[in-house]
């Protein structure tokens, strides 16, 4: 199991934690998605099949920017 946060700064209310939720936890191999509104971040857990690659696409693909982390 790999575990991840990524912060995306254009959460901003509970509409983004819904649809950001929904749209990774509905990947193949992702354990769990949480989303901090306050923190603007995601913490992910996931297994293969998924990779980070897939998590960073579903969150692009719901409209939100994911910037460099680190
Ligand atoms: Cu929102």
């Amino acid at each position: 199991m790999t575990e991840k946060t990524l912060t995306v700064p254009e959460i901003h209310c509970d509409h983004c934690k819904m649809s950001l939720e929904g749209a990774i936890g509905a990947l193949p191999g992702v354990e769990h998605a949480m989303v901090d509104v306050e923190k603007a971040t995601i913490a992910v857990a996931f297994d293969a099949p998924a990779t980070i690659e897939d998590i960073v696409g579903a969150i692009e693909g719901q409209g939100y920017e994911v910037p460099a982390q680190g």
